[in-house]
């Protein structure tokens, strides 16, 4: 059976610019024949959090990496958590997860980080694939007992970028396009990227900026969300895939939420005035997802929304529930949602994230795997979408390597799967 022989962190780069932890995990494996197995894992981290998220450790030194240094995080890894892991096998994901939840000792993963803890978890599971010689997608389905395999996700695709990720001045954190109206994962991509284009030469012909925000989306100054679907609708039209491709939006309400009023777009909203404005929006276009339409603890709000827009509309809970369960099971009290985004780094191991997987599939609930605004070259969500047929994953525009290389992951395993791959939109 492999036993971890060793873990190594060091600080590396996140797509702002940002230090973040990577980790290397080496098995002693002997089954392997060449005896060392290895998988390598690094940690993303968002701008618009969750004030319930676990928590990412940060040096605050203001001096190094204007206090984002993470070498606290690293040490933590190359100290206490490589001594506690050492030895243990990694055939039950579960027991590595409850080992360094036990090691941290508190709820909010405080005491080492969650960037520590998560670094670990997500290197566990590249290193146990490794050594089970397949890909990271079918280890998870194993490892989780994720029945029939092959659905690939459907893309949320962030294209015009507002709030805390760009300065475009619209309110919204994010304007997405959604390619419905494909049988493959390949040509949904396809038609993401030929409107992402349409949208760029549009832009261009109105003398808008085409400067691209953090999640590699366009950041034009616009004067309000109907603005931007308008311009939306039009390079999904150029692009000549009307009716193909729908709408969505993140809102990430908290951020533009003061004192229980809303101020979108220059004018203040009492919650139930959002709520309007936004059944008022789902007429005008078509908007198939909302997120954090409101703040992140309102449920009142978001209930209120998801109870009149019933199944048209599926309104996903993110600083809401931050992949937290005993979060979700408010919300499934509550009927605030109907649907969940799921970050790793919110709970801060891959077990817990699954739980929340697992548990919204078995609630009725969609769940779409997500990145962070600040991402790496590491593809674990494509996997993690794939592996636990979450049916959806929102991983940014069509632009910026650390964006497309989910959707170049995506393609990979399509690809694998061959014949047995499903593309299935639920709107
Ligand atoms: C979100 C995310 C990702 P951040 O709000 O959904 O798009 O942003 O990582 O900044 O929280
Ligand atoms: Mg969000």
């Amino acid at each position: 059976m492999s036993t971890i022989q060793r873990l190594h962190a060091r600080t590396i780069l996140d797509s702002r610019g940002n230090p973040t932890v990577e980790v290397d995990c080496f098995l002693d494996n002997p089954s392997s024949g060449s005896g060392q197995v290895f998988g390598r894992a690094a940690v993303p981290s968002g701008a618009s959090t969750g004030s319930h998220e676990a928590l990412e450790l940060r040096d605050g030194d203001k001096a190094v990496y204007g206090g984002k240094g993470v070498t606290k995080a690293v040490a933590n890894v190359n100290g206490p958590i490589a001594k506690a892991l050492k030895g243990i096998a990694v055939s039950d994901q579960r027991i590595v997860d409850d080992t360094l939840i036990d090691l941290d000792g508190t709820p909010s993963k405080s005491a080492l980080g969650a960037n520590a803890l998560l670094g670990v978890s997500m290197a566990v599971c590249r290193a146990r694939a490794a050594g089970e010689g397949v890909s990271l997608w079918r280890s998870l389905a194993k490892q989780f007992a994720v029945e029939g395999a092959g659905l690939l996700p459907v893309p949320l695709m962030n294209v015009l970028n507002g709030g805390k990720h760009a300065d475009s001045g619209l309110s919204f954190q994010e304007c997405m396009i959604v390619p419905t109206g494909f049988d493959r994962f390949a040509d949904a991509l396809r038609a993401g990227t030929e409107t992402f284009h349409a949208l760029h030469a549009l832009l261009k012909k109105k003398g808008h900026v085409t400067a691209v925000g953090d999640e590699g989306g366009f950041a034009p100054r616009v004067k309000d969300a109907a603005e931007a679907f308008d311009l939306l609708l039009e390079a999904i039209h150029a692009a000549g895939y009307d009716g193909k491709i729908k709408l969505a939006i993140d809102a990430a309400a908290s951020e533009f939420c003061e004192g229980g009023r809303y101020t979108v777009d220059g004018r203040s909203m009492t919650s139930a005035e959002l709520t309007a404005f936004y059944i008022d929006l789902t007429k005008r276009y078509p908007i198939i997802s909302i997120e954090d339409s409101h703040a992140e603890d309102d449920w009142d709000g978001f209930a209120d929304l998801n109870q009149r827009t019933g199944s048209a509309v599926q309104i996903v809970g993110d600083d809401l529930y931050v992949t937290n369960v005993e979060r979700m099971r408010t919300g499934l009290d509550r009927k605030a949602t109907d649907a969940i985004l799921i970050k790793l780094n919110q709970i801060g191991t891959v077990s817990e994230t699954v739980d929340a997987i697992q548990l919204a599939q078995e609630s009725g609930w969609r769940a779409i795997t997500s990145h962070r605004s600040g991402e790496t070259e590491d593809t674990f969500i494509a996997h993690l979408a794939a592996g636990l047929k979450t049916g959806q994953i929102k991983t940014g525009s069509l632009s910026r390597t650390d964006r497309v290389c989910k959707y170049n992951e995506l393609l990979r395993i399509e690809e694998e799967l061959g014949r047995d791959a499903k593309y299935i939109a639920p709107f």
